[in-house]
């Protein structure tokens, strides 16, 4: 006889056929969910988990733009508002060509716990479109953004859902699609979303606090195990905004960066990515528009770029030992082989910084290898952690100083530690299993509210 846990992902897999990256999130979610269920009967009598896994409302629209040479093209929009038990839905848009319903549910269903476990009142939901800014002109941008907004804005509002950046959506989309809501609505709405430009309502420290709160995480976590993050050896994957903000932390903090990556490769610096000059450097390489980053080893030729390949193989291609691994970059990027080349080279811990960067089996293979494993949805809360921190100072009609902002982003990200350490030793033995105590921290709150409200 299947248990509650098992019903519930084969029904969910059955009613959203094809959605691959959804049903992975719901199963690993799940399944570390099975003690929590067994403790509370109630929760299957008032069918909780399929009310969980069904978003409350999942909106797709049609966006059409004009690109510089007059052509006309139609993209899809999506908003899936998954969650509101416990705050307004919240979560970023995504504009990538791959997007489509399985990629944004499988990021809604995430925010959904990463939100309840910063401790502030926030639902999870989560939108984009399968347009490609690469290329783009900042003028095919700015239409594509207002045409986005035309539609979107009627489903949004600073107490209904607020929207943020993801891949692809940065401070210039942001500013795009505010203007484009404040001209159709006749109000500045100030947290009708969040990563606004300073001058407009923005909160100092945004950019950043994505990879400060993943490099702030892991600290918790090695140090939980008598490790100091100061001297460790890390390699990352990616270049972009969480990449570049883990670097700034990783450097502050004295710990040695050695590689970053792109679609075209890894960059592998023996020297770490350690200087201000280097960090900045980053920045640009994104800016360029190009989605490369080999241009980092001709501007610093102590580095090499490894064409075609991933940081994961960093030790068995250059002998390198990493203490410290963290997937930046996006989902689905460490793969069983990748984790096996990790546990070979002899690294003890790994904390994943993009949404959902690991494969179920590569993850079950590192958790069991491994001393400590740190899940997405609690070490990149900080993002959204100071996204609620930008709501708060614009409905306080006020402005939060950058060592302000750094100071309660650092607590919150101590908080969410302990909250997955403690979770996951009450029920599953051990303060280190915080992949299983992540899912269960961030479920219990959002399951208390849910119970509270009755059958909505
Ligand atoms: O994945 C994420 O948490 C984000 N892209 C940020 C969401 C937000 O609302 O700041």
């Amino acid at each position: 006889m299947a248990t509650y846990v098992e019903r519930v992902i084969e029904e969910c897999k059955k009613r959203n056929p094809g959605e691959v990256e959804f049903h992975q999130t719901v199963e690993e979610v799940l399944t570390s969910l099975a003690p929590v269920m067994d403790a509370h009967p109630e929760y299957e009598k008032a069918a909780l988990l399929e009310r969980l896994v069904e978003p409350e409302r999942g909106i797709t629209f049609r966006v059409v733009w004009e690109d510089d040479n007059g052509n006309v093209h139609v993209n899809k929009g999506y908003r899936y508002q998954f969650n509101s038990a416990i705050g307004p839905y919240k979560g970023g848009l995504r504009f990538a060509p791959n997007v489509y319903p399985g990629i944004i549910k499988f990021l809604g269903f995430e925010q959904i716990f990463k939100n309840s476990l910063t401790g502030l009142p926030i639902g999870g939901g989560k939108g984009g479109s399968d347009f490609d800014p690469n290329g783009k002109s900042d003028a095919e941008i700015m239409r594509f953004c207002q045409a986005f907004m035309t539609e979107l804005y009627r489903h949004i509002g600073p107490d209904t859902d607020v929207p943020a950046g993801d891949l692809g959506v940065g401070a210039r989309e942001i500013g795009y699609l505010f203007g484009q809501y404040k001209r159709i609505r006749d109000r500045f709405d100030g947290g009708v979303l969040t990563g606004k430009g300073i001058p407009y309502g923005g909160c100092l420290g945004r950019t950043e606090a994505t990879g400060f709160g993943i490099v702030w995480y892991a600290e918790e976590m090695l140090k939980a195990n008598g490790e100091d993050i100061k001297g460790k050896t890390v390699a990352i994957s990616g270049f972009g905004n969480v990449s570049w903000g883990t670097a700034w932390k990783l450097q502050q903090l004295g710990a040695k960066l050695v590689t970053i990556s792109g679609p075209d490769g890894y960059i592998y610096d023996p020297e770490g990515i350690s200087t201000d000059e280097k960090v900045a450097y980053l920045l640009e390489l994104r800016a360029s528009g190009k989605n490369i980053c080999a241009p980092y080893a001709e501007k610093f030729p102590e580095a090499t770029f490894y064409p075609g390949k991933k940081p994961w193989g960093v030790f068995q291609d250059t002998g390198c030992k990493v203490d410290l691994f963290i997937p930046c970059a996006m989902q689905n990027d460490v793969h069983m082989e990748h984790a096996k080349q990790i546990v070979e080279g002899g690294c003890k811990f790994y904390c994943e910084g993009a949404n959902m960067p690991t494969t179920n089996d590569a993850l079950a293979y590192l958790m069991e290898n491994m001393t400590a494993v740190g899940p997405a949805k609690a070490a990149n809360a900080g993002g959204v952690a100071c996204s609620c921190i930008e709501m708060g100072q614009n409905s306080g009609h006020t402005v939060f100083q950058h060592q302000d902002v750094y100071d309660q982003l650092h607590q919150i990200m101590i908080n969410i530690y302990n909250a997955c350490a403690n979770a996951g030793e009450k029920y599953y033995g051990s303060k280190n299993c915080l992949v299983q105590g992540a899912n269960i921290a961030g479920f219990e709150k959002v399951a208390e509210a849910m119970m509270a409200q009755g059958l909505v």
